[in-house]
């Protein structure tokens, strides 16, 4: 077992939905410890680089037009094995296959508006971490 940091996002209908703090209880509760976070209405060249792996794929403007649809909360999770953890937490993608108790089964509205993004390797969560974080802005347990 690893400590590990991960990048979190609640996505913008996790945030319309007041569901920031029920979702929270569950990172702590699961021991992801936030230990950065910040709210930001993401603009198109942010989201765009953001997810710039997905670049031409057929979903690609729709995911852009919902991340840019109203605030997020960016956050750093830590914790044994983050990386994989928080997607267990999470779910999968697609909410109609993520197992019941995750935050995707309860919380998803559809495959695009899936509430939360979790990084999906260390070097996309080293990339996403800095893309959001300066080192000061990130406190260690
Ligand atoms: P994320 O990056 O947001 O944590 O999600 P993920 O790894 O589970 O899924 P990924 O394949 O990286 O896709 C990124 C986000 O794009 C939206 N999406 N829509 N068929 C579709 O309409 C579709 N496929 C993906 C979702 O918001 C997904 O989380
Ligand atoms: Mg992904």
């Amino acid at each position: 077992m690893t400590k590990q940091q991960t990048l979190s996002i609640l996505k913008p209908n996790a945030v319309r939905k007041s569901l920031i703090g029920m979702i929270n209880l569950r990172l702590e509760q699961a021991r992801l410890n936030i230990v950065a976070m910040k709210m930001l209405h993401l603009t198109r060249e942010q989201a765009a680089g953001f997810y710039a792996e997905h670049e031409g794929k057929p979903f690609f403007e729709n995911l852009l037009k919902f991340m840019t649809s109203g605030p997020v909360v960016v956050q750093v999770l830590e914790g044994e094995d983050a990386i994989t953890r928080y997607r267990e937490v999470m779910g999968a993608t697609d909410p109609s296959k993520a197992l019941a108790g995750t935050i995707r089964y309860d919380f998803a509205d559809s495959v695009t508006e899936n509430a939360a993004h979790g990084s999906d390797s260390p070097e996309s969560a080293a990339r996403e971490i800095a893309y959001f974080f300066t080192p000061n802005e990130i406190f260690p347990k």
